[in-house]
């Protein structure tokens, strides 16, 4: 007889000590997003790597483990991995699981990837580095190679997904504006059918619960990165986030800010997609429009649970264009890219837009880090430890800088002068051949106060009532973005955001 000695395979293997770290926790940091498939390979070196061909590169965890100073030196503590469970095997007409969101086993790891020591010792390498792990789960679906009556369940684990009734009956996702088929509907394409997960049914339910609590445990996670929550119903997500017990953000694919708002409501933070339309339409043009950033945002402040303090800020992730890959301006790219650092949310990078990377939809976005070289002093890598250790140094100054809301002190199409006290960051959309200035009363500081420029260490002072005039010149794209704050050393070699404290 087999006994069946742990309710799950990865509970077998030792717990690594979770942080048990909390919401004020994860919004004191920055998020350094990778596909771990394309970040670094395990002996450090450079395979070549045709995004087209949606295929592995060799990118692994011990590559990650390798590569966290490099992470590290630019100020981020902490970093969101791409899935870790075993996914199809099979090379598609839609390519290889190499992204990792192709759930084929949910208690197995993707051996592409490395082992499950691998994958622990990168959480306990974190963490002795005082940094976090989150890691990116799927509970939306499995995938298939074949549609039914032709889908192999038989090729899932656990046995809790072995049977088409454990999935909700086929059909494609049509209508976006019904819920019902947006939840119990698939996602995917005949090449490689995404099977709905039958997330009704209280048996699955219960495994899908008793699996996070597992995988956090067993992997000495501080947070998770929940993939498709738009499209299981909206009670689901309470208990299993519960069952996580660590800090949980969702992504919920929506521009619209009341639909993304009711998931405020079960989860700890939300993906900032509605920001990120607005983002990316304003500085992605000179004609582009600031101001509808700020309404969004506002909207957003007053429609969310906690306001905007619970959403994860991007530029740029696996699913988007890069934002180079439209414009390559770079005074436009360097305010784009301060935004996520100077809003009310947690910053989060995705790998490579540090390089300027410019591949555009899936699976162009997707290209190998180390083509790069790795390189830490390109403009664009400078530029994010300035923002990171601006961040940090404006947290570390204030009791109150996280749990106040920004506010925009100007807004006009292409100016924004938005105040998270004691930071003021001065933004323009004007590009290289623009000279913009801000004139910036009552900006909160006090009479004749010296303030550094972040970005180009240079001082100034407030006025009389506490404002700020200040003026880009040239347009050259260093002092386009401009980021006022308290007085305190200014340097651009610091090692991490720490040393500037
Ligand atoms: C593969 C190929 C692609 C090919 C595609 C058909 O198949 O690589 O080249 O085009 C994974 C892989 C992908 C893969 C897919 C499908 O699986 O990474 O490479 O694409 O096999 C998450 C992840 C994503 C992941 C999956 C699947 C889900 O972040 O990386 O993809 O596990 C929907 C989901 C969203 C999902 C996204 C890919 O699809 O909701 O969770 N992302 C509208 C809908 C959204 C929809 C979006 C894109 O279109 O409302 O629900 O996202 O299809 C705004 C509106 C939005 C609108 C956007 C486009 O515009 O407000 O509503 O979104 O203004
Ligand atoms: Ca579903």
């Amino acid at each position: 007889m087999i006994y069946v000695l742990c309710r799950l395979l990865l509970a077998c293997f030792l717990s690594l000590p979770v942080f048990a770290a909390s919401a004020q926790d994860w919004q004191k940091r920055s998020i350094y997003q990778l596909v771990t498939d394309r970040f670094a390979t395990s002996d450090g070196t450079s395979p070549a790597c045709d995004t087209s061909k949606r295929e592995y590169c060799n990118g692994t965890w011990q590559g990650v483990i390798g590569k966290l100073d490099y992470i590290q030196n630019m100020g981020f503590d902490a970093i969101w991995i791409s899935p870790v469970v075993a996914n199809i095997e099979e090379t598609t007409a839609d390519g290889q699981a190499y992204h990792g969101y192709w759930t084929e086993d949910q208690n197995s790891l993707n051996p592409h990837f490395g082992t499950s020591d691998d994958l622990k010792l990168l959480s306990t390498t974190l963490h002795e580095r005082s940094m976090y792990l989150m890691i990116d789960v799927v509970v939306n679906h499995m995938a298939a190679t074949a549609l039914p009556p032709n889908l192999n369940y038989s090729a899932f684990a656990p046995a809790n997904f072995s049977k088409s009734s454990d999935f909700h009956p086929f059909c494609w996702i049509t209508d976006y504006s019904n819920q019902t088929n947006v939840e119990q509907c698939w996602l995917g394409d005949s090449n490689v059918p995404l099977a709905d997960v039958d997330t009704e049914d209280p048996s699955i339910v219960t495994f899908l619960n008793g699996w996070i609590h597992d995988l956090v445990q067993v992997y000495g996670a501080d947070g998770i990165r929940i993939d498709t929550v738009k499209h299981i119903r909206k009670d689901f997500w309470p208990n299993f986030t519960a069952s996580a017990a660590v800090w949980s953000i969702g992504e919920v694919l929506d521009g619209d800010v009341q639909y993304v708002s009711q998931y405020t409501e079960v989860l700890d933070a939300v993906l900032d997609y509605p920001a990120f339309y607005p983002l990316t339409a304003a500085f992605g043009n000179t004609s582009g429009d600031l101001s509808a950033l700020a309404q969004t945002v506002q909207k957003e402040q007053s429609a969310y649970r906690l306001g905007t303090s619970m959403t994860g800020s991007f530029l740029e992730n696996q699913d988007n264009p890069r934002f180079q890959s439209f414009q390559t301006d770079q005074a436009l790219v360097l305010n784009a890219m301060t935004w996520p650092f100077v809003q009310d949310g947690v910053p989060i990078l995705y790998y490579g837009q540090e390089q300027g990377y410019t591949g555009a939809n899936d699976p162009y976005n997707r290209e190998a880090l180390w083509l790069s070289g790795y390189e830490e002093d390109k403009p664009l890598v400078i530029h994010v430890r300035m923002l990171n250790a601006a961040r940090k140094a404006a947290v570390a100054s204030s009791g109150n800088f996280l749990s106040t809301q920004l506010t925009f002190l100007t807004t006009t199409k292409n100016a924004l002068a938005v105040s998270k006290p004691p930071m003021l960051a001065l933004l323009s959309n004007g590009g290289s051949s623009s000279n913009p200035s801000w004139s910036v009363p009552n900006a909160g500081y006090k009479s004749g106060e010296t303030l550094i420029d972040a970005v180009s260490c240079n001082t100034l002072k407030a006025d009389k009532q506490g404002g700020v005039s200040a003026q880009s010149f040239n347009g050259t794209p260093k002092v386009n973005s401009l980021l006022y704050r308290p007085i305190g050393p200014c340097s651009h070699s610091f090692r991490t955001s720490h040393s500037l404290l």
